[in-house]
């Protein structure tokens, strides 16, 4: 197995090829290496049959021993193994989300600093969907009512009392199947409190009770994203079409290029200003001027709002630094690899961290304090320029790749581009393509990178695969950055993938648009970061109530297909308990247990109607994507036939 892995392309993007092919046989390492180093890994951890929650283990399930030494059979690890993945990109989605609440209480009490509302159509917004009065209010007054339930998201301890923000952006058949579960929080702490509780050594045993407080654990997920992208919005505005580049020829020979890397806006969007402001004092140091770049969601973020261009995605992190171009890596929070630092000491670059609970041994840190964050801002921006003074030539190697990119796709710059065709009901656009067969359904690329996999290549054939097939694409995280520089969200891409009818349909967008867009539709709508699947869980909801159904028939799939970060887990098992099929294309560790495994992929489904897929080949992968799909259209069909011929109400709870 581990001589296939070596034999395999490392990643089927040109520019990280060009870089890993320059260091090959060189002494700087990178994950790609340290994987083949890492062969074989360890099967009983593979398939999540491996338990050190307590300090008799590690206890592994083998044929000599077929339960832990308390005595806990192989579902019962498998299962609180699951809990403690899911709390974990659970921790990470809602520590961010109330990061912003905090900066935005500050708003409110009168010491926002150098942050403040940009959008307030956005804000009343919000509070509308929360059922906060907004008429004849100051946005001051409709913001401090918005953060204090923002607040009480988090730390709500009445068990009678339940997250507002979960039951007001789905719809009600969703809070009735979580109550009926008896899944549906309180709020973020206390779910994670009990399921921290839940998950040590002499607690829960029973399979089930752990997969249902995973699932509960996953919708607190989704509220800490969703508070995320709706107070990012009221910060630093919505996001709207616009137009950039991807890829490492982004960076410039003679600019201080800097990489900001991670996902809070809080900080990017600082730095971002900083440079922008900084130009003269980049020039006296000898460069042309300074450039922010984009890695992972923080370049999302930026990309989608400021228009920021993409450096590069998740697993080939080290490889922009061994441009020898970076001049500052900024990183704040998540998915940042330590190895960034060891790569950074081969060249000039200054990895700066910025945040309390993220550091890495010999970087800068750069202790990022909200309350002068214009000031820190600018610190970080200074060292980005001394940095580059002592660039050296020689080292730098950039590869001219890079793709045009039409990206800032919110839900509601998607609703606008879909109301120059039908304004008074603009999603209705896409119900009605979806019911005439002109579109065969819609899907929603996320996640990550994963070594277990060619860098980059799932996303691609995939998407290519479902895009010929008619399907309407939208893509946030690590998807989105992999198609953003493989050229896939632009304009050429239609004309190269598309199939007729998704031909047509982006077409008509085009022709109603053409007054308005400067560019026309890409091949896939790029939504944002990773917090920023609840945008396309929204365009579900919005979905579903058009049809006037559960979301279990709306003919909307999502696949990760290089998951690899406990977020991906969380993400994954909510949009599931949210009623979608979610395609896998890494094999999380489930299969040790054939309970849990079969709860996820089929159990799963007859009580949420959504559920999981495996699937490492791209090519079958996109077959089940695209089965899924036809199988709800069908279903749609039959119930609308019905409605029609028996003139009752489409039976919207069954599935
Ligand atoms: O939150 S897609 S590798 S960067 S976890 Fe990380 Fe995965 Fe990228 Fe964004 Ni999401
Ligand atoms: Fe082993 Fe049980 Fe301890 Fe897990 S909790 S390590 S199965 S003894």
């Amino acid at each position: 197995m581990a001589e296939k892995k070596k034999d395999r392309n490392l990643s089927i993007d040109p520019a990280a090829l060009e870089v890993l092919a320059k260091t090959e046989g060189g002494n700087i390492e990178t994950a790609y290496q340290r994987y083949l180093n890492m062969q074989p890994q360890c099967q009983y951890g593979n398939t999540g049959i491996c338990c050190t929650i307590c300090i008799q283990g590690p206890c592994r399930i083998t044929k000599k021993a077929s339960k832990g030494i308390c005595g806990a059979a192989p579902y019962t690890i498998v299962a609180r193994n699951l809990l403690r993945h899911v709390l974990g990109g659970t921790s990470c989605h809602s520590d961010h989300g109330l990061h912003i609440t905090m900066v935005m209480k500050e708003i409110v009490d009168g010491h926002g600093g150098d942050y403040s509302i940009t959008d307030s159509a956005k804000l009343k917004r919000v509070a509308d969907r929360l059922g906060i009065p907004i008429e004849g209010r100051t946005d001051q007054e409709i913001l401090k009512d918005v953060i204090n339930l923002a607040m009480e998201e988090f730390s709500r301890l009445d068990k009678d009392k339940y997250s507002v923000w979960l039951e007001k952006t789905v719809v009600p058949e969703r809070v009735e199947k979580a109550m009926d579960c008896n899944i549906m929080p309180n709020s973020i702490h206390k779910t994670v409190t009990e399921s921290m509780a839940q998950t040590h050594m002499g607690m829960d045993a029973d399979p089930v009770n752990l997969v249902f407080q995973s699932l509960k654990t996953a919708l607190c997920d989704y509220i800490g994203m969703h508070i995320a992208t709706d107070l990012s919005d009221i910060l630093f505005g919505t996001p709207t079409p616009v137009v950039s580049e991807a890829n490492m020829g982004v960076l410039g020979e003679k600019t201080v290029n800097i990489a900001l890397h991670g996902h809070n806006p809080i900080l990017s969007e600082m730095v971002v200003r900083a440079a922008r402001e900084m130009q003269d004092e980049a020039k006296a140091a000898g460069a042309e001027g300074i450039k922010c770049m984009g890695i992972c969601c923080t370049g999302n973020e930026v990309l989608m709002r400021q228009g920021v261009p993409v450096l590069t995605n998740f697993l080939s992190q080290e490889l922009a630094i061994m441009t020898g171009a970076v001049d500052a890596m900024v990183v704040d929070v998540q998915c940042i690899m330590p190895g960034v630092q060891t790569v950074a000491e081969c060249f000039h670059t200054k990895i700066i961290t910025t945040i309390p609970n993220v550091k890495i041994p010999s970087s800068y840190y750069v202790d990022f304090d909200e309350t002068r964050a214009l000031e820190k801002a600018r610190e970080i921006v200074s060292i980005a320029i001394e940095a580059f003074k002592e660039r050296d030539p020689s080292k730098v190697s950039i590869p001219q790749v890079k793709n045009k990119v039409v990206a800032g796709f919110s839900l509601e710059a998607l609703t606008e581009v879909l109301a120059a065709v039908n304004p008074d009901n603009p999603i209705k656009v896409i119900t009605d393509a979806v019911d005439s067969g002109e579109l065969a359904g819609i899907c929603l690329f996320a996640g990550c990178n994963n070594l277990k996999v060619t860098h980059d290549e799932n996303h691609t054939v995939i998407a290519r695969e479902l895009a010929k097939n008619n399907v309407l694409l939208v893509a946030t995280g690590c998807a989105a950055g992999s198609f953003a520089k493989l050229g896939l969200l632009n304009s050429d891409a239609v004309e190269k993938y598309a199939g007729e009818g998704l031909k047509a349909f982006l077409n008509r967008l085009n022709e109603a648009n053409k007054d308005k867009l400067q560019e026309k539709m890409p091949l896939i709508f790029h939504m944002g970061s990773c917090v920023d699947n609840t945008r396309a869980y929204d365009l579900v909801t919005a979905l579903a109530k058009q049809w006037q159904m559960d979301t279990p028939k709306v003919p909307f799939a999502a696949s990760a297909p290089e998951a690899m970060s406990e977020k991906a887990i969380s993400i994954g098992s909510w949009v599931v308990t949210l009623g979608m099929p979610v395609h896998v294309g890494v094999i999380p560790p489930i299969p040790g247990s054939a309970l849990i495994d079969g709860i996820a992929l089929q159990i799963a489904q007859d009580v949420y109607g959504g559920y999981f897929m495996w699937e490492e080949d791209p090519m079958e992968a996109s077959k089940k994507l695209l089965a899924a799909l036809q199988e709800r259209v069908w279903k749609l069909k039959v119930h609308r036939m019905a409605k029609e011929r028996y003139e009752t109400e489409a039976i919207s709870k069954t599935w």
